[in-house]
């Protein structure tokens, strides 16, 4: 397949992207939430769980996965990347290793993995992935993010496209401005403006083919601690702003990130920005916490009950699913909970 081809099925209408990547720092963090022992068993049978839902075939374009999950081979006998190819799904691989300190900038971090990955590149290819993700972390506060972060964060997400795009796969571009801090909905759009624009504008240096890409970025949204909230028709009228004055019209797919925000709240503002779409942007969600937190709470309450883990899994992404068409609401939330 055609790398725009590969994009656009990533993001097809009334589906998304599970993003199910945690690496082993952050699903420890996940289970210790909930009191599961972080096992390898343990994360492998979370995993298989969502990954064999009714859900897949339906609501999900894309699987995320970390370099461990990739490797396994589940209790079905079939191995991560063909239990859900089975369900029509591409599967796609993390390939960053992790936001690091930046040297200069106190408090700020770079992402790495640029170092052999060329190589591990084409591992992951043979094993079945035909996108990646790569994630830079930006924070807001009064010096941040500091133009160093911005211009240095940019670079190494166009080098990694440009690698990835070498290897016949599509590269998710993940520019996170975290909603953690007091700022106000106007902040939010202000540096995302400015993170969106050095990153097209080294994408753009490093030749790398946009009709081939999809974008995750952040909503605009007031930091957690702000004390004006926003509508989400305010949120939606606002980041469809910024998209459309930043994201070059060749991108095919923007695919969301929940960044903290609940599982309503995410799937109401992507389903208000989806409402006013006026684009040719197949806008849609790549969901961590935003899709599995309630599965999440349900393998904690027994891990052995596959049922009620994958019945909260399939709700979440029917929600979401109608929610990337503008054809969800509240009373088809309530009624397909029940
Ligand atoms: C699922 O979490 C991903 C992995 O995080 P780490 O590399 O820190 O372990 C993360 O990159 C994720 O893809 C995005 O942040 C979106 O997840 P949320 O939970 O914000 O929707």
């Amino acid at each position: 397949m055609e790398l725009n081809e590969i994009a656009k099925k990533m993001c097809e209408k009334g589906k998304g992207i599970l993003a199910a990547d945690e690496s082993t720092g952050t699903i420890a963090k996940r289970f210790k939430s909930i009191n599961v022992d972080n096992l390898e068993q343990n994360r492998l049978n979370f995993r298989q769980t969502l990954f064999n839902s009714s859900a897949m075939k339906n609501y999900i374009g894309g699987v995320i996965l970390f370099d461990e999950t990739i490797r396994q081979t589940t209790t079905l006998g079939l191995t991560i990347p063909e239990l859900i190819s089975k369900h029509g799904v591409i599967p796609g691989i993390k390939v960053d290793k992790g936001a690091k300190p930046m040297a200069g900038s106190n408090d700020e971090t770079i992402t790495e993995g640029l170092d052999g990955l060329r190589e591990r590149l084409k591992e992951y290819y043979k094993l079945g992935a035909r996108f990646t993700k790569w994630r830079a972390v930006y924070k807001i506060g009064n010096d941040f993010p500091s133009k160093q972060s911005i211009k240095s964060n940019a670079h190494a997400l166009a080098r990694y496209a440009a690698l990835v795009q070498e290897s016949k796969m599509v590269p998710i571009i993940e520019p996170e401005v975290l909603m953690d801090g007091s700022h106000n909905i106007d902040k939010c759009y202000d540096v995302t403006t400015d993170v969106l624009n050095e990153c097209y504008n080294e994408l753009n240096t490093h030749k790398v083919d946009l009709k081939g890409t999809v974008l995750k970025p952040n909503m605009i949204i007031p930091g957690i601690d702000c004390k004006e909230k926003s509508s989400a028709e305010q949120i939606a009228k606002k980041t469809l702003d910024c998209l459309k004055k930043n994201v070059p019209s060749e991108v095919p797919g923007i695919a969301f990130l929940s960044g903290g925000q609940t599982e309503i709240e995410s799937s109401k503002n992507l389903n208000e920005i989806n409402k006013i779409n006026d684009t040719s942007f197949l806008i849609t969600f790549s969901y961590g916490r935003g899709l599995q937190a309630s599965a999440l709470k349900e393998f904690g309450k027994d891990q052995k009950n596959t049922e009620n883990i994958q019945k909260a899994f399939n709700h979440r992404a029917k929600m979401n699913g109608l929610s990337s068409k503008g054809e969800w609401s509240e009373k088809l939330e309530k009624d397909s909970a029940a």
